[in-house]
């Protein structure tokens, strides 16, 4: 055979395995007979092996995986993964609809209705129809790099089909469905291995696998919910699934169109009945506005947007008994009672903890230690006690106590008049407040600081060798690391090298570490975005309220008087200002932002909105830019709105903007002003 039929045998063989797995995977068909399938993979690998050049990244025999990463790298999410707000009951759903038809100053909107995963989020980049990334949620603004894995999914195509756009960016779910995973803990226990506690959790675990090899053995299935990149010149959601589902891939089996709300609770009621059936599990249900136009007249508030809802399922729930309540120190001194229970098999995970919450709820359920007591598991979120069943009640059942001392310090506990917290007062005294003040200070979203562990962090506080973070910089060596208990000395330099990794960073994510209380990641992204440095910032914040109780500080996004005034105290306090100069000093090190006071702030007073899609900059540095001039950006057009700027695809603010006769200007134009200014952007 000359290398040319060869050549083309081997695109044959790729073409119609590409179609049998696109039947089987998106569609659910099997077109042929297993052995037939079997059959063509086996002659296709047979001559790749026999000419490796013939071997492309796109072939079915490439899922196997193989690639080993050292860590994986992070990517920036070109348009955010938001997140959904929730809704428990049909009240809430009443409310969501009521919201987005006032918004939209309609009476009707038609939803999309679909299942809602219970797996991982991940994003897919395609572009001319190749796979070439896939990165993980991670904190919605930055993800990981997970590629590697992605390839070896089988219902992910490597290559789309189709009049599929030039860049395409998919995000959706990837899941274990429950018999695959009944089918792999049989084999897993079989070959004597531990077994896996719940499908999302595995698939969780398996995606971020360094070995892709690991991830390749994992029943893994994708399924696609929304795109991020490459939607211009579709109207609707719907419409855009069913594209995605004739370029190859797999998309949400069920799915409703509902009209009105009420639609939307009978999509409830079926679901419901149906829930335990479905070959995955689900946590709820996703209902979106269909139409794209609505959906960007509506817009988002800072993490979630507000033309989608998550409707969860009622929990799962169970009856333990109450053995005793232990007191756990939050960062911030909080006292959060934690229920030991006899342990309970609650929706596949054992649960011998739960909160409660505080000294209220305590108070509400009335509950006393040796009740027979309702938990709840909900996705996530640590088991609840949710109610008490008197009726089993022991005579011996005893009050619980809520210290006055702390049990970890015996510093004074305090409840604030109003507040429903007890608090510890010792502050940095109690070891409990330091060590849960350094978990958060290296955790991923903050400093991100690798394999310093909160048992390694524990034993820190106790040998009283770290104080503050700044500490973890300055006070730890390989011989007092190499001396702790179960730490080798190869341990001991990870521990330093990930501590001196972690120094580059941002002012966001530095912000967040500090741990001001109420300021959690987007808060501290606004923070950051609006001022730019922390010098800027701390002077924002020490300006004291106005006589009627505003801040400086309100000016930046979903800040309130209370945010505020939080982040106010914080920079008033000179140990925390000490301890910033301190983390500065040791070497923590981010991009300030370009505001320099000297530059002159041309477009000061004025409010900018950016809308359509952008090619010359990303929209992030747009915005950058804009305020380095002195603008404000905002997300929705009003009178108050100075200037547009509009790219390809502007719907609804466009209109709006020309409605209320607001200037809107092109990319290019934009660029031109940036460029009159001088104003640097990008890397
Ligand atoms: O099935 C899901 N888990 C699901 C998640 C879904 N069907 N739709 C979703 N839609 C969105 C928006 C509306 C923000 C595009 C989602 C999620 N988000 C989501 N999943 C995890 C974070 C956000």
């Amino acid at each position: 055979m000359t290398t040319d039929t060869v050549s083309q045998q081997v695109r044959a063989l790729v073409e119609r395995i590409r179609q049998l797995d696109h039947a089987y995977y998106v569609n659910n068909e099997s077109l042929v007979p297993d052995s037939e399938y079997d059959a063509l993979l086996n002659q296709l690998r047979q001559l790749e092996a026999q000419h490796p050049s013939l071997v492309t990244a796109d072939s079915p025999t490439q899922r196997v995986g193989g690639a080993v990463a050292q860590g994986f790298t992070s990517v920036t999410h070109d348009v955010p993964m938001l997140s959904l707000d929730n809704a428990f009951d049909a009240e809430q759903l009443v409310d969501f609809d009521r919201r987005v038809c006032e918004g939209l100053g309609v009476a009707q909107v038609t939803y999309v209705g679909e299942p809602k995963l219970d797996g991982v989020a991940l994003s897919l980049l395609y572009r001319d129809g190749e796979l070439v990334r896939g990165a993980t949620r991670g904190d919605g603004l930055t993800g990981e790099d997970v590629t590697a894995n992605v390839r070896t999914i089988r219902n992910v195509p490597l290559k789309l089909v189709g009049d599929y756009p030039a860049v395409l960016e998919v995000r959706g779910e990837v899941v274990i469905h429950k018999a695959d995973f009944e089918q792999l803990n049989k084999k897993a226990e079989l070959a004597g291995e531990k077994t896996y506690a719940n499908p999302r959790n595995t698939a969780s675990g398996s995606l971020r696998q360094l070995d892709s090899a690991m991830t390749a053995k994992r029943p893994l299935k994708f399924c696609a919910y929304s795109v991020a990149q490459g939607q211009d010149g579709y109207d609707c959601h719907s419409e855009l699934m069913e594209k995605l589902k004739a370029w190859g891939l797999p998309t949400h089996d069920v799915q409703a169109s509902c009209q009105s709300i009420d639609d939307c609770h009978a999509f409830v009621e079926e679901m419901s009945a149906k829930r335990e059936a479905l070959p995955y599990d689900i946590d709820g249900l996703v209902f979106k506005v269909d139409q794209f136009a609505q959906q960007e007249e509506l817009g988002f508030v800072s993490r979630a947007p507000r033309w989608a809802i998550a409707w969860k399922f009622p929990a799962q729930e169970k009856l333990t008994k109450l053995l005793g309540v232990d007191f756990q120190v939050g960062r911030t001194g909080a006292l959060t009672p934690v229920a030991r229970l006899e342990p309970v098999n609650v929706a596949g995970v054992m649960v011998s903890n739960a909160t409660l919450h505080n000294q209220d709820e305590i108070a509400r359920l009335g509950v006393k230690i040796g009740d027979m007591v309702s938990v709840r598991r909900a996705g996530e979120v640590i088991p609840q006690v949710v109610s008490v069943d008197l009726s089993q009640r022991p005579d011996d059942a005893l009050d619980i106590e809520f210290p006055s001392q702390c049990p970890v310090c015996h510093s004074d506990v305090e409840r604030v008049e109003g507040e429903a917290v007890a608090r510890c007062t010792g502050g940095l005294v109690c070891s409990a407040q330091r060590v849960e003040a350094l978990k958060h200070f290296v955790s991923r979203k903050a400093m991100d600081v690798d394999g310093l562990g909160d048992k390694l962090l524990e034993q820190l506080v106790a040998r009283d060798w770290i104080q503050g973070p700044a500490d973890l910089y300055t006070q730890l060596d390989v011989v007092k690391l190499a001396s702790l208990p179960r730490m080798a000395e190869k341990s001991a330099q990870n521990v330093l090298a990930a501590l001196e990794a972690s120094k580059k960073t941002t002012l966001a994510k530095f912000l967040y570490a500090l741990g001001i209380r109420e300021v959690g990641v987007s808060t501290a992204n606004n923070l950051a975005a609006q001022y730019g440095t922390l010098a800027a910032l701390k002077e924002a914040a020490l300006v004291p309220s106005d006589e009627k109780g505003n801040w400086v500080l309100q000016e930046v996004d979903d800040v309130g008087p209370i945010v505020a005034e939080h982040i106010h105290n914080f920079f008033a306090q000179p140990e925390n200002t000490a301890q910033i100069d301190a983390l500065v000093s040791a070497g923590i090190n981010w991009q300030e932002i370009e505001q320099d006071n000297d530059r002159p702030q041309p477009l000061a007073g004025q409010t900018w909105v950016l809308t359509g899609k952008l090619e010359q900059i990303s929209r992030a540095d747009g915005e950058a830019a804009l305020r380095s001039l002195g603008a404000k950006v905002a997300g929705s057009v009003s009178k108050k709105t100075t200037k547009v700027v509009a790219g390809p695809g502007a719907g609804s603010k466009l209109a709006k903007a020309e409605s209320l006769a607001v200037p809107v200007i092109n990319e290019a134009a934009f660029m031109q002003l940036l460029l009159t200014y001088d104003v640097e952007f990008g890397e």
